[in-house]
């Protein structure tokens, strides 16, 4: 049986404090139009971008009121009467992307950029996500999970591993090349130095504080180097890949500094991957990225084959995300510590 209420993490109004509430109602099967599935989700990750959207700092602005999330697991326990091949079934355990959904006909869906369908619904943005224990997601975008997979370690693979696993793909490099990966402590950054390592690049993390130090060492980084504490970040980067820099960066940060001197420390011919999303410019000047034959690639989260990919390394153990379990409640808190840069990998919430 499926409830008529739940607990959501709302946003009632843009600026607005979030608000957990007891009674959210849940659209019930009868009323999914064709395509949707209802999804008993059972954990949640926390991305920085749900941040961004509780902030409203992007330009492009979310709808409200808004329950946010797009890192989720669950079973699908209902689908749309006269919905036409179902890549899924009932009892299915699958992920929530930020893709919530696309046309799947427009040129960009057919070239596999269904992130820049101009119909797409996101998740936690302009469509309900999965702060929540019930979520409406659509039957043609959400992510099967491997059985060997739990779905707590799952979660934020659907997000963060998803858009460092692509980004990575577009980064131009390959195995043996050097990488720096600014906000490498992060939740994006700590998947992206794992996708980096099994992909058999060397990894340079940069982020600061003695826990993130260890997390990065541990998963793989050959070298740290803490963008706080150093006097002359452009050395010492170059310094660690051998002299002539890293072949791409990767920028993982939510904040522009990260992004400032990554064209100092790149290689002649190398790439600049940006993924973290502050809304500042990153800063480059048209000279030294022609001088330097350098460039600049944005990335953004990943199409359905690359979701599967992704979640298909994880269950194959290459990958694993390091998080803690809290439940819903903590997200007020969780929103703080991101925001104070206090959160080493992941924060995943049980539903
Ligand atoms: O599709 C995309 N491109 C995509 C998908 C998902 C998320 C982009 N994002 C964006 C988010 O919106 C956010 O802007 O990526 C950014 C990072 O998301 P996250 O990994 O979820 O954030 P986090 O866990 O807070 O990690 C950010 C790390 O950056 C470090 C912080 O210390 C933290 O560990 N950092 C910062 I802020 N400034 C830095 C700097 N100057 C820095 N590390 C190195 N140098
Ligand atoms: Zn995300």
């Amino acid at each position: 049986v499926i409830p008529k209420t739940q607990t959501a993490a709302v946003i009632p109004a843009p600026g607005a404090d979030l608000e957990v509430r007891t009674s959210h109602p849940v659209r019930q099967p009868s009323e999914l139009k064709p395509g949707e599935c209802l999804v008993k989700l059972s954990h949640t990750g926390v991305c920085h971008t749900d941040l961004h959207a509780k902030q409203g700092d992007w330009p492009v602005k979310p709808t409200h009121p808004l329950v946010g999330g797009h890192e989720g697991v669950g079973t699908i326990v209902a689908i749309g009467e006269h919905t036409v091949g179902s890549p899924v079934g009932l009892g299915d355990r699958v992920g929530i992307k930020w893709l919530a959904n696309s046309c799947l006909d427009c040129e960009f869906c057919r070239r596999g950029y269904e992130m820049n369908c101009p119909t797409c619904k996101l998740s936690g943005y302009n469509t309900d996500g999965t702060f929540q224990q019930y979520v409406v997601s659509f039957v043609h975008h959400v992510t099967p999970i491997p059985k060997s997979l739990d779905s707590a370690g799952a979660a934020s693979i659907c997000c963060a591993g998803v858009t460092v696993y692509k980004a990575l793909k577009v980064s131009g490099t390959k195995a043996g090349d050097w990488i720096a990966i600014p906000g490498a402590g992060g939740g994006l950054g700590h998947l992206a130095i794992q996708y980096a390592e099994a992909m058999g690049l060397n990894v340079i993390a940069i982020d600061t504080g003695a826990a993130k130090k260890e997390l990065c060492l541990e998963l793989g980084a050959k070298a740290w180097i803490d963008f706080k504490e150093t006097k002359d970040l452009v050395g010492d980067i170059k310094k660690a890949s051998g002299g002539l820099g890293p072949q791409a960066a990767l920028v993982a940060a939510a904040h522009s500094s990260a992004y400032s001197q990554a064209v100092d420390y790149l290689k002649e011919s190398g790439t600049l991957v940006v993924v973290g999303m502050p809304t500042e410019s990153i800063g480059a000047t048209a000279f030294w990225v022609v001088y330097k034959s350098i460039r600049v690639q944005g990335s953004y989260v990943g199409n359905r084959q690359d979701a599967i990919e992704a979640l298909q390394l994880a269950a194959d153990g290459k990958v694993k995300v390091k998080f803690e379990t809290k439940p819903l409640t903590a997200l007020k808190d969780t929103f703080e510590e991101m925001e104070e840069g206090k959160i080493a990998g992941r924060i995943v919430l049980a539903l």
